[in-house]
């Protein structure tokens, strides 16, 4: 690739992207509405913000791949909620479609399917069932990524990422979580295949209480490597929680009992 974008560049998996995933571009071109580190080299950092299309259109000119990580990633209001993952998902596949249909990565989320308990197995035909106004967000992009690839045939991998931090640090982590490595091998892959579509992947590595089956895209060649029994024993020393949690019964976890935020 020549250029890669990738927005939301000042956050947490944008920052160690940035550190990890030089080698796919010639170019790695970084934006957020946050400020973000100085350029290095092979780098070019632009601050914006997804809600404006215009910026948003000059962003994406002369990339040939988008990982795009920008936007809310928690439940907050709708307003905020609307204009960077709404509005500025619009925005994104708009300018993608003006400057050539770059290949994207929409960081999507577990959230989509949040409302599911803890004790069943899924894949991804099944119905979502958002556990908020973010997850909700994030089945607008997953459908958003359809429409244009079956109206236009932009491809785009939908990941439905489950917690993607350095270790799992929580029970229900324990299914949930994608290592730094399995995010990063997925993202070679999604970048190499010849022939994208637009699959929705569970962004998870091969924990052995996982909850979610990725066996429809084998093709991918992607395998993930961690599993989050390696660090079993210090999350079981974590104080125990009582049966009825949030966190226990469903597989969003506390964001099923968020409030809808007002401010
Ligand atoms: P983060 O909150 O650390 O990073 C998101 C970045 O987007 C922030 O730096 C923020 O300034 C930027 N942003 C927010 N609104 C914006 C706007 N209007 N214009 C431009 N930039 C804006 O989130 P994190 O953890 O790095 O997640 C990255 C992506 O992956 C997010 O889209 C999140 O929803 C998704 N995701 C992350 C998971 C995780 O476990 N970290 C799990 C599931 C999904
Ligand atoms: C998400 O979608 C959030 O962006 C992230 O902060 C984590 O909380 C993650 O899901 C999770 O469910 O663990």
């Amino acid at each position: 690739m020549k250029r890669l974008l990738i927005t939301g560049a000042a956050g947490n998996v944008g920052k160690m992207a940035r550190e990890r995933l030089a080698h796919l571009a010639d170019t790695i071109r970084l934006s957020d509405i946050a400020p973000m580190d100085p350029a290095g080299p092979n780098e070019e950092v632009i601050q914006c913000d997804l809600a404006d299309y215009d910026a948003v259109n000059q962003l994406v000119q002369g990339c040939d791949g988008i990982l795009h990580l920008g936007g809310v990633s928690v439940e907050r209001t709708y307003d905020l909620i609307e204009s960077g993952n709404l509005r500025g998902v619009h925005n994104l596949y708009e300018a993608a479609r003006a400057n050539g249909m770059p290949r994207i990565v929409f960081a999507s989320s577990n959230h989509t399917i949040g409302y599911y308990p803890q004790d069943q197995r899924l894949t991804t035909d099944m119905p979502t069932r958002p556990d908020g106004w973010y997850g909700i967000s994030k089945v607008f992009g997953e459908a958003v990524a359809q429409m244009y690839h079956a109206k236009f045939g932009q491809e785009t991998a939908l990941v439905r990422i489950g917690s993607c931090f350095e270790r799992p640090v929580d029970r229900r982590m324990m299914a949930t979580w994608f290592s730094y490595d399995d995010f990063c091998s997925l993202m070679e892959r999604i970048f190499a295949v010849p022939k994208l579509g637009c699959p929705v992947i569970w962004g998870v590595s091969a924990n052995t209480c996982g909850w979610w089956d990725n066996s429809h895209v084998n093709w991918l060649g992607w395998s993930p490597k961690d599993n989050s029994e390696t660090y079993r024993e210090e999350v079981e020393k974590l104080p125990p929680r009582p049966a009825d949690a949030p966190d226990v019964l469903w597989q969003g976890g506390m964001f099923t009992a968020d409030p809808i935020f007002k401010d």
